[in-house]
């Protein structure tokens, strides 16, 4: 297992829209362990592969308190079950340092392939769904702050860069 170098916004790559995943090798079964050691040694609650710039649909999870329930994702699709939203500090381990408050659906079916390349499906409320809707936002290159006002999205741009520059 290895931590994989995470992206940091604003990177365009970040921007890249994932490929479904055809068949689970090998090489996506590392990449699964290597997602979750990444996410865990991060103290995140979630990781796409396109934050490691490998743009395939996948995803990990564990919003368990122990940290000792990972949910792997692969090829996930959400169904919106009412159309109440909650309100949540959002983070992303590809924008450190910063929370914002995003509104979501607060239920959800989650469908989704597991390692096994099985099709299961979840039901999904509170921060599961929203880390998994933050997640699969990724996939389709997007990203928490895409939902905040231009003025608070460049604001965390020019910082992000100020600081990355500074670590050259
Ligand atoms: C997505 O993000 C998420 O800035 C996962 O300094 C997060 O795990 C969805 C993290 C919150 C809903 C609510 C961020 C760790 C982790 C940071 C993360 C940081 C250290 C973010
Ligand atoms: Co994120």
């Amino acid at each position: 297992m290895a931590v994989l170098k995470i992206l940091i916004f604003p990177d365009q790559r970040l921007r890249a829209v994932a490929e479904e995943v055809l068949v689970i090798d090998d090489e996506i079964k590392k990449l699964v362990s290597n997602l979750l050691e990444t996410m865990y040694e991060g103290n995140g609650i979630g990781l796409s592969a396109t934050q490691v710039n490998i743009h395939k649909r996948i995803l990990v999870v564990d919003v368990s308190d122990e940290k000792d329930s990972p949910l792997i994702l692969i090829n996930p699709k959400i169904e919106v079950l009412n159309k109440e939203e909650k309100i949540y500090s959002e983070g992303c381990l590809s924008v450190p340092g910063f929370f914002e408050e995003i509104s979501r659906p607060s239920e959800i079916n989650i469908t989704a392939l597991n390692l096994e390349g099985e099709r299961f499906t979840i039901m999904g409320t509170d921060l599961l769904a929203v880390a998994v809707q933050h997640e699969m936002d990724h996939l389709d290159g997007k990203i928490f702050l895409d939902f905040l006002s231009n003025l608070k999205r460049q604001t965390i741009k020019r910082k992000l860069l100020k600081i990355s520059k500074a670590a050259v």
